[in-house]
Order: structure tokens, then sequence, then C-alpha cells
């Protein structure tokens, strides 16, 4: 399957290495179109050779390029939220892994019926054993 998978760049990157365990769980099964969302490197106010527009349009050709979307919504971020508002205007499946104990989902995202996969979380296991479920 291909995942789009979606986290906080510029909102923060505090969970950076969290995102890149999961995305390297994901891709031992999966192909991650977005596996640069982990990299370490990526920093939130990090010199890029894209432009936004140019950024913007990639991604949203790999989100409609995706069987699925996978978002870390844990660190607030608008480009996830935008993201995930995309994936619901086209139909495409979500799954969203969120840390409730850190701060509480956005009503926009945890009262949209559509994201029907929500899934609370505390540590890195707890989530890989997440995805190995729902994701196999
Ligand atoms: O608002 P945010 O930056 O936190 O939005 C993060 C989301 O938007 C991620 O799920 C990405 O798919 C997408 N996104 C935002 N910025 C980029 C980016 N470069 N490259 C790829 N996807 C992105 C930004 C460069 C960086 C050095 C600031």
């Amino acid at each position: 399957m291909k995942i789009y998978f979606a986290a906080s760049i510029r909102g923060g990157r505090n969970d950076a290495s969290l995102y890149q365990a999961l995305i390297d769980d994901l891709k031992t099964r999966h192909t991650v179109l977005t596996e640069h969302i982990g990299n370490p490197n990526l920093t939130a106010d990090g010199q890029i050779q894209l432009t936004d527009q140019a950024i913007r349009d990639r991604d949203i050709d790999w989100l409609k390029a995706a069987d699925m979307v996978v978002a870390e919504t844990t660190n607030p971020s608008l480009g996830v939220g935008y993201e995930l508002a995309y994936a619901e205007k086209i139909k495409t499946p979500v799954l969203i892994l969120h840390r409730d104990q850190v701060n509480h989902l956005s009503a926009m995202i945890n009262g949209t019926g559509y994201f029907d996969k929500i899934f609370s979380y505390q540590t890195v296991a707890d989530a890989l054993a997440i995805l190995q479920r729902e994701l196999p």
C-alpha cells in the first residue's frame, strides 16, 4: 500500500525521531511516499531548495497518489490539518495517531465523522503496535 505520512514540520520538530520510528516500521510493509518527514535534518526553519508552492503541489500530488494517509497529530500543524481535510475531500482513508496526554486533538479533526480511525497512544511501542495491527 502507498502511504502518505503526515506530521509537523513548521509546526515544530520536537517529535521528529518519533516520526522516523513510525515511518521505519511502515516501510517494512508498505511504500511511504513522504519518508523525509522523519528526517532529523529537516528543521522548521531550515534552508529549502523548493518554493513553498512547489512543496505544496508535490505533496498534493503524493496525497492524490496515496492509498492511505497516516498522520501523527500530537504536535499541532497547519499543514497536517490541511492535508487531513484534503484527504477527507478526495475520500482517501485516514489513520490518526495522537498522544492525548500531551494535548487534546483539535475539535475540527476529532469532531469530523470521516476520521473514524483516531488512536490515542502513549509510547512509541503502543504506536507501533497500532500500526502493525491496523496496517499489516
Ligand atoms: O505546517 P507544517 O509545516 O507543520 O506542515 C507539515 C505538513 O505539510 C507535512 O505533513 C508535510 O507533508 C507538509 N509539508 C510542509 N512543509 C514541507 C516540506 N518542506 N517538505 C515536504 N512536505 C512539507 C518544508 C521545508 C522546511 C525546511 C521548512
